[in-house]
């Protein structure tokens, strides 16, 4: 599993259980959940560079859909709202994409 060693199984299947129903996925909760919200700066660059699947050093929109399956494979994707809504929250500069800087403060949100 892509994120071993950083979060724990129990809160990874908790938190995928609780956003299982389309449009239910809140990142706040979501983040909380995993037990990602109180890890090192560290560990949330670790999860950083998991979630940027292509390393282009930003988390782009079609990576931000298919944010859960990073955690579970038989996660499913975010739907077109709750990536908007996601990447929204994310995207403090407004280029369209999520940076380092961005998901640190977002993960912390
Ligand atoms: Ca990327």
């Amino acid at each position: 599993m892509a994120f071993a060693g950083v979060l724990k199984d129990a809160d990874i299947t908790a938190a995928l259980e609780a956003c299982k129903a389309a449009d239910s996925f809140n990142y706040k909760a979501f983040f909380a959940k995993v037990g990602l919200s109180n890890k090192s700066p560290d560990d949330i660059k670790k999860a950083f560079s998991i979630i940027d699947q292509d390393k282009s050093g930003f988390i782009e929109e079609d990576e931000l859909k298919l944010f859960l399956q990073n955690f579970s494979k038989g996660a499913r994707a975010l739907t077109d709202k709750e990536t908007k809504a996601f990447l929204q929250a994310g995207d403090t500069d407004g280029d369209g994409k999520i940076g380092i800087d961005e998901f640190a403060a977002v993960v912390k949100a």
